[in-house]
């Protein structure tokens, strides 16, 4: 039964309003709100928030929304304690619905006044942290039969292995998207199908820029986008790899703040699915091993408290290169590992530029250490010029040998070698036929869309 609570005056009262402790420091967070309008009449209307509770446990909190027309109001709330200052609302936790526990709802509600229009809200805070959840979708059901997440599950990290629910060692094959900021358009239902279906692959990574227009210029949107891209490959059984694309500035501790917010939120609202991997930082350079190691330290937990079981992929010095390219080698991560269980590093290559010695580096570094090629190109460093067929082969071949996982840059129409469809497929349906692709597309699509042979005993 909804009790009521607190009447509330309009205008710019701030009647009621409780100030209530935030979560503790380093407590994961996440939330969904999902706000209905249940009842609309001649200049008023009713209300209904559902809050959920997607991170750590909570024994207080406020949801904060702002109403979008000037002329609507808060007149009267129930189960929670409501407030209005000009257009932002507040709801503070009733006695018995302040503590809520992780994936825990309270439903509230109000009446309100408008005058003009009546649009809902379209962000909503809990406890200060944006609301990026959704209850509701995914669909819950489990990925069709055969598909890579559902033959191999929960992934761990075993040996110098990535392992899957039978610990056995696995090879994910697949894709990285491009910028998501820039190429959003290529992230669609057909050509995610076209990914899981034609090309068979396991996994998507999806490249969050956090410079360059990307994460720092709209967190909610792109922590929102980042969780769309997860569930439309996990309907399809593909892993997804959350990639915090760091690049310029090259040290990670830079962004040490938004990657604890953002993998606090990401972390607790996807700890529940089994498809998720995270890559804390894409390519520190510029910077020392104790710097990134320091920065993982940091990040790791605030990882591991919201979703104790996923993968995480540790970036390494010289843009991932394991040091290499600055002139130093994995030794230095052997010597000196982060401090946490679970993790892979990320080694990165462009096959027209990085050839025998990284191979050399890589075949000796995967007898000591988990390592993900989270990235690679068939191309130069730059991302464009000419497809190395015979580097590019050389070291699909390594990795096949060695089972490590891999993600080529770049699923996208970008105007650039590296790219797998032609410039202008994004802008069209069709994501299936030979036509779209270019050279580096259809090399990667012939040998990622071979059968996988993951084990299942
Ligand atoms: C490149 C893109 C290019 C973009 C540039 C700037 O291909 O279109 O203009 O970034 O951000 C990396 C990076 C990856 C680079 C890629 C190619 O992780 O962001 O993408 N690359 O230069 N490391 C080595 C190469």
């Amino acid at each position: 039964m909804k009790r009521l609570l607190a009447l509330l005056a309009t205008g710019a009262s701030t009647v009621g309003l409780t100030v209530l402790a935030g979560p503790p420091a380093q407590a994961a967070t996440g939330c969904a709100a999902e706000y209905t309008i249940t009842n609309q009449w001649e200049g008023g209307f009713q209300a209904g928030v559902k809050i959920t509770n997607l991170g750590d446990p909570v024994s207080g909190w406020t949801l904060g929304f702002t109403l979008p027309d000037a002329g609507q109001k808060v007149v009267q709330g129930w189960n929670a304690t409501w407030s209005q200052s000009g257009s932002r609302v507040t709801a503070g936790g009733a006695d018995w619905n302040r503590t809520l526990s992780t994936g825990a709802s309270t439903d509230l509600g109000f009446v309100g006044s408008f005058t003009g229009s009546n649009p809902a809200p379209t962000s909503f805070t809990f406890n200060g942290v944006t609301c990026t959840g959704s209850v509701t979708d995914p669909p819950t059901d489990p990925p069709a039969t055969g598909t890579p997440t559902a033959v191999n599950g929960q992934l761990h990290v075993c040996g110098v292995h990535l392992c899957n629910q039978y610990d056995r060692p696995v090879q994910l094959r697949g894709m990285s998207t491009h910028g998501i900021q820039w190429f959003g358009p290529c992230y669609n239902d057909a050509s995610l199908d076209a990914l899981a279906q034609d090309w068979k692959s396991d996994l998507l990574r999806v490249a969050m820029y956090v410079q360059e227009d990307g994460y720092e210029t709209d967190p909610a949107g792109f922590t929102a986008r980042v969780n769309s891209l997860v569930d439309m490959a996990e309907a399809r059984g593909m892993y997804a790899v959350i990639d915090f694309h760091t690049l310029t500035p090259g040290d990670p501790n830079y962004n040490l703040d938004r990657a604890k917010t953002f993998f606090s939120s990401v972390a607790a609202r996807n700890a529940h699915k089994k498809n998720v991997i995270y890559e804390i930082a894409n390519e520190p350079n510029g910077v020392s091993w104790a710097a990134v190691k320091s920065y993982a330290e940091q990040v790791i937990p605030v990882i591991r408290a919201a979703d104790p079981d996923a993968v995480v992929i540790v970036g390494t010095r010289g843009w991932s290169s394991l040091g290499v390219s600055d002139g130093s080698n994995e030794s230095e991560v052997v010597n000196n590992p982060v401090n946490a269980t679970n993790i892979m590093y990320a080694f990165h290559f462009y096959a027209a530029s990085h050839k025998d010695a990284y191979r050399a580096a890589v075949s000796r570094a995967a007898a000591q250490l988990p390592l993900f090629v989270s990235e690679f190109g068939t191309v130069s460093a730059t991302g464009g010029g000419a497809v190395d067929r015979a580097s590019s082969v050389a070291w699909l071949d390594l990795l096949d040998r060695l089972k490590i996982g891999y993600a080529n840059w770049t699923y996208s129409d970008a105007d650039e070698g590296s790219a797998a469809f032609r410039p202008g497929t994004c802008g069209g349906t069709d994501y299936s036929s030979s036509g779209v692709l270019t050279e580096s597309g259809a090399l990667l699509k012939s040998r990622i869309s071979t059968a996988d042979d993951f084990p299942t005993s």
